[in-house]
């Protein structure tokens, strides 16, 4: 990572007055939540607990410890759980002075949630796939949501649980807006006949697909270029019909602990220089800090055929969790 980069993220909070700790759940990538825990922590004498979470599990955990709080911040992970949480009273009102610096999906994210939120990032959903595998295998490249149910990819698609991962749930409000949900359903029960694995975590099948383990995931398209740097074949792809894009967000957790520490924290994450850490951590997502600079890795959302998102619909909790029974109900219960 560049020096000056560290540097302006710490010049960021410098000189106040911080609390000792700050707890905080983690749901984008280790290496990143390891890295802003860091620099945080460096520059403020502040420890950072930080406990890794998808964003499904955050929502459960921190639903369970509503009476007694030991989170103080929620960092990361899929719009929708946050907006579900803020719906149930999990998470603190604060509008962040911050907000105009941020892009207009971001500060729309906080508005629709009472400013119990807020849009740190945005990724677009899609396919990996692992062109040597696909190769040995002579399955051609998936290009679209239809090519999926194709016989011959049978067993070889990873895609998260949408009960614990809101990437899965991502997909499945994507899906239901792109085709409306009755053929939604359809296609996610024919989708469900060639799946070999539906995985905890949302990150897991794009890993299963660069170590050779599945030819094609269902998967945020920001995480594929980290795994060709580490020398895997996998490539990605965004469906031709058209796709949806995660808002991934931030919260403050009602009733925190240490919440002068957290609001510090959730300011510095606001910040251009510490959105910037996301690609020093090898993370491509799109910043909502307007004046971070945006590496060539991020998934250029002009090439890419994206729906109008209903993120108040879908976040909302009576849909979020009506969408997750059916898919256990009529999909999940159906034998492969
Ligand atoms: O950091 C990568 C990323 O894809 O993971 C986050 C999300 O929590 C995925 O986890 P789950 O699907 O397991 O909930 C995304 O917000 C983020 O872009």
């Amino acid at each position: 990572m560049k020096k000056p980069l560290i540097a302006a993220a710490l010049a960021a909070c410098a000189g106040s007055a911080f609390a000792q700790q700050i707890n905080v759940i983690c749901s984008v990538q280790a290496e990143w939540c390891s890295l802003l825990s860091t620099v945080y922590a460096r520059s403020t004498g502040v420890k950072v607990n930080m406990s890794l979470k998808g964003s499904g599990e955050a929502l459960a955990q921190l639903a369970a410890e509503k009476e007694n709080p030991k989170t103080d911040v929620w960092f990361g992970g899929t719009g929708d759980p946050h907006l579900q949480a803020a719906e149930q009273g999990l998470t603190l009102e604060y509008k962040s002075p911050s907000l105009p610096q941020l892009h207009e999906w971001a500060q729309q994210q906080a508005k629709q949630s009472g400013y119990k939120t807020v849009g740190i990032y945005s990724g677009p959903l899609g396919f990996g796939y692992n062109p040597e595998l696909l190769a040995k295998k002579k399955l051609a490249v998936p290009k679209a949501w239809a090519d999926l149910l194709k016989p011959q990819y049978k067993g070889d698609i990873q895609v998260a649980n949408p009960a614990s991962s809101g990437t899965a749930y991502t997909m499945i409000a994507t899906l239901v807006q792109l085709m409306g949900e009755e053929k939604a359903f359809d296609y996610l029960k024919g989708l469900h006949k060639n799946v070999g694995q539906y995985t905890r975590s949302g990150t897991a099948p794009i890993k299963a697909v660069a170590r050779g383990e599945t030819a094609v995931s269902i998967s945020f398209v920001h995480d594929g270029p980290q795994e060709k740097m580490a020398g895997f074949p996998v490539e990605t792809v965004t469906p031709q019909e058209g796709t949806g894009a995660e808002i991934g967000s931030m919260s403050i957790i009602k009733g925190a602990r240490n919440l002068d520490a957290a609001k510090k924290f959730y300011e510095f994450a606001l910040t251009a220089s510490a959105q910037e850490l996301a690609a020093a951590a090898k993370q491509y997502q799109l910043p909502s800090n307007k004046g971070a600079k945006v590496d060539p890795n991020v998934p250029d959302f002009k090439k890419i055929k994206l729906i109008s998102y209903d993120y108040a619909k879908y976040g909302a909790s009576s849909e979020r969790k009506r969408l997750i029974s059916r898919w256990e109900k009529e999909v999940n219960s159906l034998p492969r």
